[in-house]
């Protein structure tokens, strides 16, 4: 098994030497060509580059000083929350269940040391023959059941909190899992994907960011609006999981789900894959950029196709419009016309 492992690799890694030669081969008859092709080569990049950076006006992502939502050294608690589920569910974590737990545990633990010194067979040689105390059970039965119903009306508020569909004009944005990364879809803003890589060690130290966390392409976000956040899984099962949005949602093959977010701060928020997924599970990170929606409008513009809504919406109004003038006889076209402003 490990011998035929061997044998692959050794093909494999034949044809990469192969293609390295090739490569080389190439760079030097690069290197050889006239320098007159050359110049005129780096001339007719930097009117490309100069076309490009016109098309694309430049936008400037957010540095590290901006990160809100990352694990700290030695943390014990929730990360900070910056949603209203987030912070719902924090208060409910820290002012109710906590001190909850807390008493029952400490009580409980009470009533062992109790039983331990006061009825231990020294201290207590005779032991009472008592096997029924109404009023003992009824209290027993009762006060649990009121803790539950305590702890059962703010935990299910939540759960019904985090399953409220977005509204209909909540932007769409789609998280892909691959394996190992992840593509984000800009559904309503002209469908283009924007691949995110983790960055190596040196690239993080460069950037200020968190190595493991920091990627090279964040997934840009409003800030204050609803997005319906859906997530595919393209191979296997991942999950999409942001501890500070208080946001975890599987990516599962063959079905999307889907989940409201609004976020409240502008910052960095960053989150890993949750779901063990395979070799590089650990080296599939989210960094969410959250920007102002216009911010993010102009962000969306600097992509290949990227459109905001208005512009999308103008697109399909433009498109809709002319289709009737064509079908149309050329006598009723005045007609046509008159009426698409309306439209
Ligand atoms: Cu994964």
């Amino acid at each position: 098994m490990g011998s035929i492992d061997a044998m692959i690799f050794g093909a494999f890694a034949r044809k990469k030497l192969n293609f390295m030669a090739l490569l080389a081969v190439f760079t030097l008859g690069l290197a050889a060509m006239p320098q007159v092709a050359l110049a005129q080569d780096d001339v007719a990049a930097e009117a490309v580059t100069e076309e490009a950076a016109a098309e694309a006006p430049a936008f400037e992502h957010f540095g590290p000083d901006m990160i809100l939502g990352q694990p700290e050294d030695g943390g014990i608690d929730f990360q900070p929350q910056f949603t209203n589920d987030g912070n719902y569910a924090y208060d409910m974590h820290t002012y109710i269940l906590m001190p909850i737990i807390t008493v029952i545990s400490l009580f409980v633990l009470a009533l062992l040391l109790w039983v331990i010194v006061r009825y231990n067979k020294r201290a207590n040689p005779v032991p009472s023959k008592t096997s029924h105390n109404t009023l003992i059970e009824v209290i027993w039965t009762v006060i649990p059941v009121l803790i539950l119903v305590v702890i059962a009306v703010p935990s299910i508020t939540l759960l019904s909190r985090q399953y409220e569909s977005p509204p209909e004009d909540a932007i769409t944005i789609k998280a892909n899992g691959y394996q190992w990364y992840w593509g984000y879809e800009y559904v309503d803003n002209g469908g283009f994907e924007v691949v995110s890589n983790m960055l190596d060690a040196d690239a993080a130290l460069e950037a200020g960011e968190p190595h493991q966390l920091a990627v090279d392409n964040r997934m840009v976000v409003p800030v204050g609006v609803p997005i319906r956040l859906q997530t595919f899984g393209a191979d296997v099962i991942h999950s999409f999981g942001i501890p500070a949005l208080w946001f975890k949602l599987d990516a599962v093959p063959g079905r999307i789900n889907e989940r409201m977010l609004t976020i409240n701060e502008p910052g960095i928020y960053y989150g890993q894959c949750m779901e063990l997924c395979g070799a590089r599970h650990g080296y599939m990170p989210i960094a969410i950029e959250a920007r102002t929606l216009e911010d993010y409008n102009a962000w969306v513009q600097t992509q290949p196709g990227g459109m905001t809504t208005e512009q999308v919406a103008a697109a399909a109004a433009a498109e809709a419009a002319p289709a009737p003038a064509e079908e149309e006889a050329p006598a009723d076209e005045a007609a046509a016309d008159e009426a698409a402003p309306a439209a």
